[in-house]
C-alpha cells in the first residue's frame, strides 16, 4: 500500500477483511483445535461500539471508534518506544449496530459479535462507546470458559471510577455499574487502577470481597506505589481482560472523557503496565476495551491518546 490515508471504519494498519464465516467453518472442522489455540492467538479484531445512551455526565462517546480510528493514522508503522512495528494480523470489523437508548440489547449484539470473533480463534477488541459495553466481550469470553463464569480471568479495569455500584438511579445496567455486572460473573480477580472518585457504598463492598484488589491513585504516587503495582502485574498468571475507561487518564493529557477526574495517571504509566504485562510470560491478555472516549471533534488530544493507547497494545500483543 503507498498511502496510509484514513479510511472510515478502519484502524490504522488493519489487515485486510476477513471472511469470518470461513475461519470459524476451518476451526470447526479442525479436530486438533483446542481452547489452547485461542489463547494463543495473537489474532484481534476490532469491534467499535457507537453507544451512549446512560452517561451520566459529557455524552458522545458514541463518535469515540470514528475519531480514533482518525487519530491512528498519525502514527508510524515503527513504535519507537517499544522498538517493535505493528505488523502482528489485527482486522478491524468496523461498527456494531446499535439500539440507541436500550443498554441491554446493545450489550447482547456485542456479546454476539464478539463471540463469533472468539470462535474463529480472533481475541475481541471494543472501541467504545460507553462503558457498559463492555460486559458484552466479557460474557462471550466467560460464556466459552468451562465453568460458564469468569472464575478463571483476571479483570484488569483501570478508571478513575470504581462502576462497582448494583443500580444507578434504578439502573442495573448502567456505565456506572459496569464492574458490578463483571463482579457477578464471579471473576478470579479484580484488579482497579486508577481509582480516585467512588461511593461510601462502592468501599464497603470492595473491603468486603477478598477478589478486589485496589490501586487508588493516593497510594500509587505515593512513595512506592507504583512499584507495588508493578510487583503485582510480575506475578499475574493467567487469562487477563484488560477495560480502560479513557478517564484514568489525568484531565491534562485526556480533558474528553464522559467523567473527567483531576488527578490520574499519564502517558507513561501505560506504557509501563503494557511492557509490564508483556514481558511476563505466565500472562495470557483475551480481551481488551477502550471506551469513553467522549467528543466529535477530529483530532481532539484525548482522541489521539485513546489511538495511541491502542496501537501500543496492538504492536506488542499482535
Ligand atoms: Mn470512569
Amino acid at each position: 500500500m503507498l498511502f496510509n490515508t484514513f479510511q472510515p471504519g478502519k484502524f490504522a494498519f488493519a489487515s485486510e477483511d476477513i471472511d469470518l464465516d470461513d475461519l470459524r467453518a476451518q476451526i470447526q472442522n479442525d479436530e486438533s483445535n483446542s481452547p489452547i489455540d485461542f489463547l494463543k492467538s495473537k489474532k484481534w479484531g476490532i469491534i467499535g461500539v457507537p453507544f451512549d445512551s446512560t452517561c451520566s455526565y459529557h455524552n458522545g462517546s458514541r463518535y469515540g471508534p470514528t475519531v480514533i480510528r482518525e487519530a491512528s493514522f498519525g502514527f508510524e508503522n515503527f513504535n519507537s518506544r517499544f522498538g517493535r512495528s505493528l505488523d502482528g494480523e489485527f482486522f478491524d470489523c468496523g461498527d456494531l449496530n446499535i439500539v440507541h437508548g436500550n443498554c441491554e440489547r446493545t450489550c447482547g449484539f456485542v456479546e454476539d459479535a464478539a463471540g463469533e470473533l472468539i470462535d474463529a480463534n480472533i481475541k475481541p477488541i471494543l472501541i467504545g462507546g460507553e462503558h457498559s459495553i463492555s460486559i458484552g466481550s466479557i460474557k462471550a469470553l466467560a460464556n466459552r470458559e468451562p465453568e460458564g463464569d469468569l472464575s478463571d480471568i483476571t479483570i484488569i479495569h483501570l478508571d478513575a471510577h470504581r462502576d462497582i455500584i448494583d443500580e444507578y438511579i434504578g439502573e442495573k445496567n448502567s456505565h456506572a455499574t459496569i464492574m458490578k455486572r463483571v463482579h457477578d460473573l464471579n471473576p478470579k480477580e479484580l484488579i482497579q487502577i486508577g481509582i480516585r472518585s467512588f461511593s461510601l457504598e462502592e468501599a464497603v463492598f470492595v473491603e468486603n470481597n477478598e477478589n478486589i484488589t485496589s490501586f487508588e491513585t493516593k497510594h500509587l504516587f505515593n512513595g512506592d506505589g507504583f512499584g507495588y503495582l508493578m510487583q503485582k502485574l510480575a506475578t499475574l498468571k493467567g487469562k487477563v481482560y484488560i477495560s480502560i475507561d479513557m478517564d484514568v487518564m489525568d484531565p491534562s493529557v485526556a480533558p474528553s472523557v464522559g467523567n473527567p477526574t483531576p488527578g490520574g495517571l499519564i502517558v507513561g504509566d501505560i506504557e509501563k503496565i503494557f511492557a509490564l504485562l508483556y514481558e511476563n510470560p505466565h500472562v495470557d491478555i483475551i480481551g481488551f476495551d477502550l471506551v469513553e472516549v467522549a467528543t466529535d471533534k477530529l483530532g481532539d488530544i484525548t482522541a489521539v491518546l485513546a489511538a495511541k493507547i491502542i496501537y501500543d497494545f496492538l504492536t506488542l500483543f499482535a
